[in-house]
């Protein structure tokens, strides 16, 4: 049998900041069927594709922007989703703001399967960005304002006939992220990202966005033997510019579909799990050629290490 799975990276224009839970579904669900004529079994969305990404407003009490997180999932908004996707047979990856019972704040991705059950949760790890209020930036970036560093860390799920591991944004530029992912036999990596094409603290990496979009994603497929799908909420979004460029990356490295212009809009690609063991049992082999007793320095440590300490 084989393990091909068609999957889509469901891409995203702008949300503005007045649009309704039900107007921003809509237009999910006209994706989930796009993507179900195609013939995909699996539909990813990108990050915080339920609201406008919030995070580039300062308020000075941190709550001042619940109503754009979810309480729960599927709530009664994004039930015609979960609903519509049963109905088609497809599942889906979807990123929202997580407000939890016990008033914790999370960037957060659900994976749900063909018959509109929640497969697993993913809660962002890396945080960009900042807390307080820099009216230097043309546009703020505060997530570490508005969302809490994951308490749970990476995980993988058996689902889709495969072993499929969710990150968010900021995440795929850590090869941290895929290492760790990739040591759990990862073979489908989904990632959605909002990447503001104006990085203030170093405008100089502005025309570069692509590459290293391209760069980050592509060396982790590679490095990890894994299907890797970035999805993007690109475009002008309330004044600010953010990069669109989806792409599905083979094991290879290689980019098998990229969108070319900014909007919704599906791409696909099947994409056969078994080409993992290409590069999962040669250069990649892990238990034969690794060498993690030289690092350790990775995980017991955040920053640079003082070398003048004693260690
Ligand atoms: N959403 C997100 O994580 N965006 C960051 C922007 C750069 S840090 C201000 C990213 O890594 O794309």
């Amino acid at each position: 049998m084989t393990r091909e799975i068609h999957v889509g990276a469901a891409q995203l224009g702008p949300i503005a900041r007045d649009e309704s839970r039900s107007e921003v579904v809509d237009r999910l669900i006209a994706l989930l069927r796009e993507g179900a004529e195609r013939g995909c079994r699996l539909v990813v969305f990108p990050e915080l594709a339920l609201t406008t990404f919030f995070p580039r407003w300062w308020t000075e009490d941190p709550a001042g922007h619940d109503h754009y997180y979810e309480q729960e999932m599927p709530s009664a908004a994004t039930q015609p989703l979960f609903d519509e996707a049963r109905r088609l047979g497809v599942g889906f990856c979807l990123g929202y703001a997580e407000l939890t019972p016990d008033g914790h704040r999370y960037n957060t991705y659900v994976l749900v399967d063909v018959d509109g059950s929640i497969v697993g949760r993913y809660r962002k790890v890396h945080i960009p960005g900042h807390d307080e209020h820099e009216p230097w930036r043309p546009f703020q970036h505060l997530e570490r304002r508005y969302f809490e560093e994951s308490p749970d860390g990476f995980g993988v799920h058996d689902a889709f006939g495969g072993v499929v591991g969710m990150a968010l944004c900021n995440d795929r530029r850590w090869p941290e992220t895929y290492r760790v992912l990739g040591l759990l036999g990862v073979e489908l990596v989904l990632i959605g990202y909002n990447t503001p094409l104006h990085y203030a603290p170093d405008p100089d990496q502005n025309p570069l966005q692509s590459f290293h979009n391209n760069l980050v994603m592509a060396s982790g497929a590679y490095q990890n033997g894994t299907w890797v799908v970035g999805v993007a909420k690109g475009g002008v979004e309330e004044g600010v510019e953010s990069l669109s460029h989806s792409q599905i990356i083979a094991p290879s490295g290689q980019v098998v579909a990229q969108a070319t212009v900014s909007g919704d809009l599906i791409i696909s690609a099947v994409c056969d799990l078994d080409l993992c063991r290409h590069y999962k049992d040669t250069l990649f082999n892990f238990a034969r050629y690794r060498r993690p007793e030289h690092y350790g320095l990775i995980s017991s440590t955040r920053g640079v290490v003082d070398r003048a300490e004693p260690r």
